[in-house]
């Protein structure tokens, strides 16, 4: 599903949201109409497009994988949120420069424009260049989700520490999508709601590392940014395994238990890495 006002003679067109389910023909019309629900009833407003589409899969063609390890972490505010952002990054092997750049691109979106994108940059450290084909829309994961199972999984392991809220199943399947394929080295994000501050840095080894504020409150942007090595990286297979591979996330990763943390306490594991 995706949602967006169109463009008037004064207005360029907005994204306003998107999601992606992978279901049995049984299950579509109720998964249609939550969609639906979904995109008449959000913060940036009201859409006045909505487009489905249905893609009949091959089952034989869906991949299954384990989630990302997730860890939380509660900042003080959103400094502190972009504060331990450059920290992880920089751990990652990423240059302040490039840093700098992404977080611009997270708070106040990417597009040429300076607005919000529907997808997400995709950005290669080896050549400092962007590699979308349009800047404006980006690159967008899609077929995957996360099945019955895991989800009840994610549920339990996360209501227990009182910090489930349902956008992080979306988000940690898509990291999850994205963060597995070679010379990937990690993805950002920063939520584009108004109503919601957080978003996250992914790594395949470090994991889902959410971060609770990375943005003022009641601010319209946000954004991804997928970094990619193309020198180990194949960067025309990694694009259309973004866009085609059919990707379910069966179960959570165990090391999911016990991580919530503060910002001095995550700092000490990326010092207590480089030891
Ligand atoms: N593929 C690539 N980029 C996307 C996709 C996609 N399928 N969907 C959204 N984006 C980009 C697009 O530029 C949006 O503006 C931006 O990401 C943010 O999307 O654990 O809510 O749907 O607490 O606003 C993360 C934190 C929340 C969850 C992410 O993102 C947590 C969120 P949003
Ligand atoms: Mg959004």
């Amino acid at each position: 599903m995706r949602a967006s006002k169109q463009s008037t003679e004064t207005t360029i067109a907005e994204h306003i949201s998107g999601a992606e389910r992978l279901v049995t023909t049984e299950l579509l019309q109720s998964c249609l109409s939550n969609l639906l629900e979904r995109a008449l009833n959000h913060s940036l407003g009201n859409p006045d497009l909505i487009n489905f589409s249905i893609n009949k899969i091959d089952t034989n063609k869906i991949e299954k994988r384990k989630s990302l390890p997730i860890r939380t972490v509660k900042v003080e505010d959103h400094r502190e949120g972009i504060s331990l952002v450059e920290k992880i990054l920089k751990h990652l092997g990423i240059n302040q420069y490039i840093i700098n750049l992404a977080i611009n691109w997270i708070q106040f979106g990417g597009a040429p424009n300076g607005g919000n994108m529907r997808g997400a940059i995709l950005f290669d450290i080896a050549t400092m260049q962007r590699l979308e084909e349009n800047q404006y829309s980006g690159i967008r994961a899609t077929n995957m989700d996360m099945s019955v199972e895991a989800e009840l999984q994610l549920k339990k392991l996360l209501y227990s520490k009182n910090i489930y809220n349902s956008r992080i199943r979306d988000a940690l399947t898509l990291a999850t999508k994205v963060c597995n394929f070679s010379g990937v080295i990690a993805e950002l994000c920063c939520s584009d709601d108004p109503d919601y501050i957080g978003g996250y840095v992914a790594n395949k080894n470090l994991g889902y590392i959410r971060i609770n504020k990375l943005k003022p409150f009641g601010q319209h942007t946000g954004g991804r940014v997928i970094f990619v090595d193309s020198t180990c990286c194949d960067v025309n297979s990694y694009k259309d395994y973004l866009r085609n591979s059919i990707i379910s996330i069966t179960s959570i990763h165990e090391a999911t238990k016990e991580e919530v943390l503060t910002f001095n306490e995550m700092r000490k594991i990326l010092v207590g890495k480089h030891e």
